[in-house]
């Protein structure tokens, strides 16, 4: 067993053996400007700067052998997976499916659905397409993990509050546990980050842990 001293609220103990990194929607679409984060008004400049802290916490999992399953939100062509619902909701500069500078919206496929480059999948690694916010829904990451014997989870990726809350949640729910990296993960509202790192260490780690990724990354010998 390893043990992360100092994470929030309390110790997180996990097997290395029994554990995977999930880095959330790292995409071109939230991170980077003409992308659907920014068509809903948002200024992406701060889910840029963890680009470098989560890819020194996806170089730790991978030299201390953890497995790092990749997610990324978007829809099937014909958009037959975005329920009217999603696709209608607000009013954006450009819809899910519309084109914008970088393909289609959300679309599989597009350059606009990539991970950032230097966020990029190795070889192996497991992408997971999701159509929802959680990473559960709709998607095999069930299947994967019971595939791999994993019982903890380390989370990194955007948006905090919206699509890796969302799967925290999932996960906490399905007998997981789970540890937020902090600086790993980022929000466009600074307050939902913060007060989504409170809420989730909140009534005795009532969905799990966080901790930075200096504080893993030393765990994991990295
Ligand atoms: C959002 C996400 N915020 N990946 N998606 O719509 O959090």
């Amino acid at each position: 067993m390893a043990r992360i001293a100092g994470a929030l609220p309390f110790a997180f103990d996990f097997d290395p053996a029994a554990t995977a990194l999930i880095v959330i929607d790292m995409q071109r679409d939230f991170v980077e400007p003409g992308g659907f984060g920014a068509a809903l008004g948002n200024d992406v400049t701060p889910l840029q700067a963890i680009v470098p802290a989560t890819a020194r916490l996806i170089g730790a999992a991978r030299a201390a052998g953890l497995p790092v399953i990749h997610t990324r939100e978007c829809h099937r062509p014909d958009l037959s997976d975005c329920p009217p619902a999603k696709l209608n909701r607000g009013a954006p500069s450009l819809r899910i499916g519309d084109p914008g500078p970088m393909g289609r919206i959300l679309i599989a496929g597009e350059r606009g659905a990539e991970i950032v480059p230097e966020l990029a999948p190795a070889p192996g690694e497991t992408v997971i397409d999701k159509p929802g916010k959680g990473a559960f829904h709709a998607t095999p990451l069930s299947q994967v993990l019971q595939d791999l014997g994993t019982r903890s989870l380390i989370f990194a990726g955007v948006t905090t509050e919206v699509c890796v809350q969302t799967t925290m949640r999932e996960a906490n729910d399905r007998g997981f546990e789970c540890l937020l990296a902090e600086d790993a993960t980022e929000s466009y509202f600074p307050a939902f980050k913060a007060a989504t790192l409170e809420m989730i260490r909140a009534q005795g780690a009532i969905v799990g842990w966080t901790a930075t990724v200096d504080q893993i990354a030393e765990v994991l010998g990295g």
